[in-house]
């Protein structure tokens, strides 16, 4: 397996590391116990969980005022895949990745696909994008894509999202996410009925060219790039549409793509509910789309949305396989550290959701005891699980503490020589 980091180095730096964690871990294990749980498993669960990183999310972001480019940017999909690997094996909790399209088009997807996996990698959902006009487009979606009035537009975004099917199949992926910036910045502009319909015609192809073994997740977004109205603004909208569609669409949550306040962990318990949870894109925001670090902003709300997945999973709730992704724009820090710490943010509200009593909760449900039932919550929210995750990482070949070991290795140093800065200036995401 290629291993961009020496393992002597995080061996070293984990024997610095290791005496605090094994006296932290000791008095968690007690304080634990006197609860009824074992933290073994709790370890166990930690070391289990799985979230894909966006390929979009090593390079640094910006907005639409401007993109300050980081040193060492990766500059094509192969050095995407390198960083990749190495958050991987600091965090070990992020095997899978997330493309976009064309963003990552490879000319060879067999030789991208051994490249990822002689890293310990696979290629998660694949993402279409029919947001931009790439080079010698013939039509554009400057008023859309599937829903465009014009079915030529369609035509051609139907015809790109059933390319990354094709590719990803060569990738081994088994899923496609579908985002579009369908809508418009005017009352009037939209035939807001008539633009749904022609929406769900165009996705019904591409349902129908799905794979075996594959779903289609489609994403719901309140604004941006429009500003007046979106296509597919809400969960009600995409509900809708992946009911219409068939057993293999589910309908996929953006934690960023809601309106402030919207209680999103509600959101998730219906998608449940209904049988159409396709999975999330985590990050945070304060105001819009801000895109930030997963748990930065909100941790309580990451913790609630997870007590509402941990609460399906272990009731075994039929059909209930959500897919975690990453979707983040690092404009101001290291992208590998932003995602190394992210990951471990959703891996600590996943191993909180699981240290609720869930028995007692239900009990005070039963009882209309509210405060009770907040405070059962509380508990498991406020218990310090970090020397689990540590202890997880470190069993599982990674870092006790991820970032520091990351710093140490001078990666980005090292990538920064090796990958001499491009004129890419300009504003945008990516
Ligand atoms: C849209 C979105 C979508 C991606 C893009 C990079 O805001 O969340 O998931 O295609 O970001
Ligand atoms: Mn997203």
């Amino acid at each position: 397996m290629a291993h961009a980091l020496d393992g002597e180095l995080i061996s070293a730096e984990n024997r610095k590391q290791r005496d605090w964690l094994e006296e932290d871990y000791a008095h968690l294990g007690r304080q634990l116990a006197r609860r009824g749980l074992d933290i073994g498993s709790l370890v166990e669960k930690a070391a289990a969980f799985r979230v894909a990183v966006p390929s979009w999310g090593v390079g640094t972001g910006g907005t639409r005022f401007a993109r300050f480019p980081g040193t060492g940017e990766p500059r094509n999909v192969f050095e995407k895949i390198e960083d990749c690997a190495v958050i991987l094996q600091l965090a070990r909790s992020t095997p899978g990745v997330s493309l976009h399209i064309p963003w990552d088009e490879p000319d060879d997807a067999t030789e991208l696909r051994s490249f990822a996996e002689s890293r310990g990698l696979f290629f998660d959902s694949m993402n279409s994008n029919t947001f931009e006009d790439q080079e010698g487009q013939r039509h554009s979606y400057k008023f859309g894509s599937l829903s465009h009035t014009d079915a030529a537009v369609r035509r051609q975004a139907v015809e790109h999202n059933l390319h990354c099917l094709e590719l990803g199949k060569k990738l081994g992926a088994r899923s496609h996410t579908v985002w579009v910036g369908d809508g418009g910045n005017f009352p009037g502009q939209l035939h807001t009925r008539k633009a749904l319909a022609r929406y769900i015609d165009s996705l019904r192809e591409v349902y129908r060219a799905l794979p075996d073994g594959w779903r289609l997740f489609i994403e719901h977004k309140l604004y941006e790039p429009a500003f007046y109205s979106t296509v597919i603004n809400d969960w009600g909208v995409s509900y809708h549409c992946v009911r219409e569609l068939g057993d293999k669409a589910f309908s996929l949550v953006d934690l960023g793509h809601h309106a402030p306040n919207v209680n999103i962990e509600m959101i998730v318990a219906r998608l449940i509910q209904f049988g159409k949870l396709a999975g999330f894109h985590f990050n945070d925001s304060k105001y819009g789309d801000d895109d930030l670090d997963s748990g930065s902003i909100k941790p309580f709300q990451l913790f609630l949305i997870f007590n509402e997945l941990v609460d399906a999973e272990i009731e075994k709730v039929p059909g209930f396989d959500p897919a975690y992704m990453l979707d983040q724009s690092h404009n101001v820090t290291d992208p590998i550290e932003s995602l190394m710490t992210s990951a471990a943010e959703l891996v600590r509200a996943y191993v909180q959701a699981h240290i609720v009593d869930r028995a007692q909760l239900a009990e005070h449900q039963e009882r209309n005891d509210a405060l009770q039932a907040l405070l059962c919550l509380k508990q498991a929210f406020q218990t310090d699980v970090e020397p689990i995750l540590a202890m997880a990482r470190m069993r599982a070949g990674g870092a006790i503490d991820p970032v520091a070991v990351y710093r140490s290795s001078g990666y980005r140093q090292r990538v920064a020589k090796a990958r001499p800065a491009q004129a890419r200036q300009g504003a945008g995401i990516v």
